[in-house]
């Protein structure tokens, strides 16, 4: 059985008052154990009282990144797994479109790899111009990546993996000023320093529906910042 005092989940967060009460509370009362580290860039609703709400129970951090000079879900990250003290992390979002239940799986699997991937195996809502965008961006990511002999993935743009602390902050030591810190992309952004011979598993999850509450603040400069990632 997977001891969950191994794993720190990292949850980036911006005004996700409502998305962060329902998934902490889901991921408290299923992982005995685990630790959170909420990672905020500067919300201006209750994310940070309902955060620290859970922080009399269990190990629970908010960790407030409003007064730093780089904001994004890529920087916020990257501070965040320099505060993590497990062997293992899990980076997911707060809004619910990675489901809670599938941790277990991406957790057992860092018994046997590095790096472990959640795959969306279908997207419900999205139009057919929206699929297709998705599709052709991620093709020539993978297609650059394959090139250079790194590793590629299903789901390369995916935000929900699970990762070894020591080897992620040692790709971090090595390439910080590479990554786009305003971006959103941290996966896609650490494949391209990982060769393609590193075991990775992926594991699929169906039911990526848009969020319920609140707003995505993806655009399209985030796809000039992932293109730009990809060739840099
Ligand atoms: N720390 C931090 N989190 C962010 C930022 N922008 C978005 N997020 C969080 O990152 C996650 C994914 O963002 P979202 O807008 O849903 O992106 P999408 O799923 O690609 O549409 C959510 O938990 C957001 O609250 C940011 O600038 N800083
Ligand atoms: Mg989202």
């Amino acid at each position: 059985m997977y001891d969950y005092s191994k794993l720190t989940i990292i949850i980036p967060t911006l005004n996700e008052a409502k998305n962060i009460k329902i998934l902490i509370g889901k991921l408290l009362q299923m992982y005995k154990g685990v630790h959170i580290i909420v990672v905020d860039d500067g919300s201006t609703d209750a994310t940070k009282a309902e955060t620290l709400f859970f922080s009399k129970k269990a190990d629970v951090k908010f960790l407030d990144r409003s007064n730093e000079k780089v904001h994004g879900l890529t920087a916020s990250v990257l501070d965040a797994a320099q505060a993590v003290n497990t062997r293992d992390i899990i980076v997911m979002d707060a809004d619910l479109q990675h489901p809670p239940e599938k941790v277990k799986k991406i957790a057992q699997a860092l018994e046997s790899c590095n790096l472990v991937i959640g795959i969306r195996e279908e997207v419900k809502d999205w139009g057919v111009y929206r699929k297709l965008v998705s599709k052709s961006v991620s093709t020539f990511c993978n297609v650059v990546f394959a090139i250079r002999g790194k590793k590629t993935s299903n789901d390369i743009m995916s935000g929900f993996f699970g990762i070894k602390s020591v080897f992620f902050k040692s790709i971090i030591r090595k390439h910080k000023d590479s990554y786009i810190g305003t971006g959103y992309k941290v996966l896609l952004e650490t494949l391209k320093f990982i060769d393609s011979s590193e075991k990775v598993i992926e594991v699929p999850y169906t039911g990526f529906h848009d969020r319920v509450y609140g707003k995505s603040k993806a655009g399209t400069r985030q796809l000039k910042d992932i293109i730009k990632a990809t060739l840099r």
